[in-house]
């Protein structure tokens, strides 16, 4: 960062020696995984900049933003709807959660045995070295996994500002009629933040820029079908991990701006690796910023990585909402559809997930499908098992990994990813 930003931090209520810790260690991650890459495109410099800027740059920009009257409203899951936060001219940022902090403390909150993504979370905001959640005028939590339910009870007396969203497990009749209600409710809830009413011009011009922002992705992820692999893995999982809280516009400027660069790779036959390394496909659980963990492993094993099902990946931004109704009860319809089409493990049954997997595979020309599971997440390793027999069965080689953000495991993840990606040749 080329800005002295610790007065804005400060401002914020941000713990600073915890807070340098965090971005010295998010510094060294970031240097050690992604710059020793080789052969990366040179779209990827936008996103190098996000990530040197990521408490800086983009946080002031919010903070400008509330200063001019905007509401910043921060989301934990895929199923809030951000077209409803850009209707009412707010700002929607993911809160990523994908690093340890403050363990002990949160250990005295909540069980060991929870995941490590909802430890995550209550870290930063015990730690308080999270300016995108101190920025925000409204935190969505969700009612998903058991561990984010009961966690957001205990975060909910830390915090003054948590609004709960209650989600269907059923995507039956009755499931569409509570998410409908729902979204109506944060509609509602967010009109009451910011003091301005949805209309259909609103609402459609939400659903426009976040369909942009899927079409970039979607075109970037079937980039990765080609034979050549014009570009890494871990590349394109850091622009799904942006994809959450960078400015939509630009943000979809900047992946359209890179996939240019790409279709020109791929006519040019230009690689980041040699011919004939196996192609993987990661399905599970989430890996927010800046859990690299896996896929750096994975691909200095000798492997690229072609897919993401995960909702920092394809399940969170595949779909597109239909604007096509004219009045406001059509698009929230629309928007109801498009988001119970979302394939979490916590909706039973969930066959259509390993559909969706089975056809990424076949589209990305996987050779191999790792299952990656936060230690503790119940829903994505229940469904590992039923999963792996049907892509066994389809004879695709797949591996289960359980980890969480420590890096005691790493000797042994290397040693069993390597003798996959050993396999798969
Ligand atoms: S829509 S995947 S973002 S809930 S890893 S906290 S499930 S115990 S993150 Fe998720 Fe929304 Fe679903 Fe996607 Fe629980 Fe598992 Fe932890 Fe998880």
């Amino acid at each position: 960062m080329t800005t002295d930003y610790t007065p804005m931090w400060k401002d914020l209520g941000l713990d600073l020696t915890a807070h340098d810790a965090l971005l010295g260690v998010l510094g060294q991650a970031y240097g050690d995984i992604y710059q020793s890459q080789k052969n990366r495109p040179s779209g990827m410099g936008y996103f190098d900049f996000v990530v040197s800027e990521v408490h800086g740059l983009r946080v002031k920009e919010l903070v400008d933003a509330k200063a001019k009257g905007r509401k910043v409203i921060g989301s934990y899951c895929v199923f809030v709807p951000e077209e409803i936060t850009l209707a009412v001219e707010a700002i929607h940022v993911g809160l990523c959660s994908g690093a340890d902090f403050a363990m002990d403390e949160v250990e005295k909150y909540l069980p060991r045995n929870t995941c490590a993504l909802i430890k995550s979370a209550m870290g930063f905001k015990l730690a308080k070295v999270c300016p995108y959640l101190e920025c925000a005028d409204m935190v969505v939590g969700e009612n998903t996994c058991d561990g984010k339910k009961k966690a957001y009870e205990v975060m909910g007396a830390m915090m003054d500002n948590l609004y709960v969203m209650d989600l269907p497990q059923v995507k039956s009749p009755e499931g569409k009629a509570l998410l409908k209600a729902e979204f109506l409710r944060y509609k509602d809830a967010a009109e009451t933040l910011t003091g301005k009413t949805i209309d259909v011009d609103a609402l459609k011009q939400g659903i426009t820029l976040v369909n942009n922002k899927r079409k970039a992705m979607a075109r970037l992820a079937a980039l990765r079908h080609n034979a050549s692999a014009p570009i890494s893995g871990l590349d394109t999982l850091l622009a799904n991990q942006i994809f959450f809280f960078d400015d939509p516009v630009r943000f979809t400027d900047s992946v359209n701006a890179l996939c240019d660069e790409l279709e020109k790779r791929v006519e040019q036959n230009v690689s980041v690796t040699d011919a004939n390394t196996p192609r993987i496909l990661i399905s599970g659980c989430p890996m927010a910023v800046p859990n690299w963990k896996l896929p750096a492993i994975v691909e200095s094993s000798g492997a690229v990585i072609v897919g993401e099902e995960s909702c920092v990946g394809e399940r969170g931004c595949r779909n597109l909402v239909d604007d096509s109704a004219d009045d406001l009860d059509g698009l929230i319809d629309a928007l109801v559809e498009r988001y119970l089409a979302i394939d979490c493990a916590i909706f039973t049954p969930n066959t259509e997930r390993t559909d969706h997997i089975k056809e990424m595979a076949q589209a990305s020309k996987a050779d191999g499908v790792i299952q990656y599971t936060l230690n503790f997440c119940q829903p994505y390793a229940m469904e590992t098992m039923p999963i792996e027999n049907e892509l066994e069965a389809t004879g695709l080689p797949t591996l289960r990994i359980e980890t969480d953000y420590s890096q005691e495991d790493m000797g042994q993840l290397q040693t069993r990813v390597e003798a996959f990606v050993e396999l798969l040749k």
